[in-house]
């Protein structure tokens, strides 16, 4: 008969720490995985429960409630330029998509990099777009591929309110944001339900520049990557997130009818060296918050206003990104904290039908931002032998859906991988338990105890 050993060894069971070191306790629940470059996910606000997903490269996925995947909504490959800042950028339903089929799309066209607002609609099957496209807005954008912006929303007036960036290259330098001629550098406002003379839309006739000198496109300017904006779904408060040049990062709220933020006088607070004698604070409105290029930030990435029903977070939360450090930010009205410190490059945000926030990593997940809550664990077997030689073996570890844990070794058993490394696992959405390949080698097990292994919830350890 095979002597078996008692194998004295520690593992320990935590959940994954984030840092969190002013915030409110948050994690992420991932809800879908084994996407090619997320940069938006939103709802069609129509009941169905589903999140839309856009791919940099050209396609619409749409998840349903409780899927593991996401479906092919709309493939528009063929007509984008991908890559960088380029690519299929923004989606916005129409108010009444559920009784019209009616959405919008942001794009760079293959070909020139042309900025493109189109229209499609949707089949039938509702989780299949049209493939025929109506063009709304062309905007040459033919030198440079950075500076694209990239957001479409509807505001409460029933209005499209499209974020476009200064043309690229730094600094502006054809002054696009402040020259009113240009629709580059801007947040625009048209009406999707009318059309003018000329135009597959109309202009609202309370645009700020109707009637006088400018685009009547324009709604707001000064602007330079106005990459992600929000509206607050129980104030309707625009909130613009300006990405900034080589210093500030920027929020901007309230972005108002007619109202200048400041580019390329400004960076931020910040006048810089393009045109200083333009620096006259009065003539421009400033960041409601900014934050400068230390600690590995660089690029802000704008979000939402919490008003869910799930006290993910305190309601009226602003919520927003760095792309370079990972990091997710609060913004309560007075301060700014990290939410979580992420690995990720969190491309962008959204919203669920319920107003729960979504995080976006470019890396191809699409995760649910959830209040931590504290996480029950159970292992399976409770006990095990194993053989003097050394053995295999395996063990299930069971967690609530989107609790971590980390397993560890101690010196005397394996665990799957060598002592003293440890993995790190988070559950996933209907993710199955979770079994982890066990192994002993008679080399660590000198010295060791006869007897069965007790394997217990966290802190996991064998009595002796
Ligand atoms: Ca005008
Ligand atoms: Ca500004």
């Amino acid at each position: 008969m095979t002597t078996m050993r008692t194998i004295r060894a520690t593992i320990v069971l935590l959940a994954l720490a984030f840092a969190a070191p002013l915030g409110a306790a948050v994690h992420l629940v991932p809800v879908v995985g084994g996407l090619a470059s997320p940069v938006f996910a939103g709802n069609a606000g129509d009941g169905s429960g589903r999140l839309f997903i856009v791919e940099q490269g050209g396609v619409i996925r749409v998840l349903q409630s409780g899927a593991a995947t996401a479906s092919v909504f709309l493939d528009i490959r063929s007509k984008v330029i991908a890559g960088g800042e380029r690519g299929l950028l923004g989606l916005a339903f129409h108010p009444q998509y559920a009784s019209n089929g009616r959405f919008f799309v942001y794009y760079t066209r293959s070909g020139d990099g042309t900025i493109v607002v189109a229209e499609y609609g949707t089949l039938s099957d509702r989780n299949v777009a049209s493939a025929i496209e109506t063009t709304l807005l062309a905007i040459p954008h033919p030198i440079n591929a950075n500076h694209n912006g990239g957001m479409l929303a509807f505001g409460r007036d029933g209005y499209l309110y499209i974020g476009v960036g200064d043309g690229g290259s730094a600094n502006d330098p054809p002054d696009n944001a402040q020259n009113l001629e240009s629709l580059l550098g801007k947040i625009l406002r048209i009406d999707v339900d009318r059309t003018a003379s000329g135009l597959r839309y109309a202009l609202p006739p309370d645009n700020p520049f109707v009637n006088t000198p400018g685009r009547d496109e324009i709604y707001a300017y000064g602007l330079r990557n106005p990459w992600r904006f929000t509206f607050d779904r129980v104030t309707d408060v625009l909130w613009v997130a300006d990405v900034g040049q080589n210093a500030r990062e920027e929020v901007n709220m309230p972005v108002v009818r007619g109202g200048n933020y400041g580019w390329r006088a400004y960076e931020g607070s910040s006048c810089t060296g393009n045109d200083p004698p333009l620096c006259n604070p009065a003539n421009y409105r400033f960041p409601v918050l900014e934050y400068a290029h230390d600690e590995g930030r660089c690029s802000i990435t704008g979000g939402s206003v919490y008003r869910g029903n799930r006290q993910s977070l305190p309601g009226g939360t602003y919520v927003f990104a760095d792309f370079c450090s990972g990091e997710i930010f609060a913004w309560d009205g007075a301060a700014q904290t990290v939410l979580l410190d992420t690995p990720g490059n969190i491309s962008s945000f959204g919203e669920d039908e319920h107003g729960e926030i979504y995080v976006v990593d470019l890396g191809g997940t699409v995760s649910r931002l959830a209040a931590a809550t504290s996480c029950t664990y159970a292992i399976a077997p409770a006990r095990e032998t194993f053989a003097m030689a050394g053995g295999a073996g395996s063990i299930a570890v069971t967690a609530g859906d989107s609790c971590a844990w980390t397993a560890a070794t101690g010196d005397d058993f394996l665990f799957g991988l060598k002592a003293s490394q440890q993995i790190t696992h988070r559950k996933q959405l209907r993710e199955p338990a979770e079994t982890l390949p066990i192994f002993y080698e008679r080399a660590r097990m000198l010295g060791a105890r006869l007897g069965p292994v007790l394997f217990q919830t966290p802190p996991w350890a064998v009595p002796t």
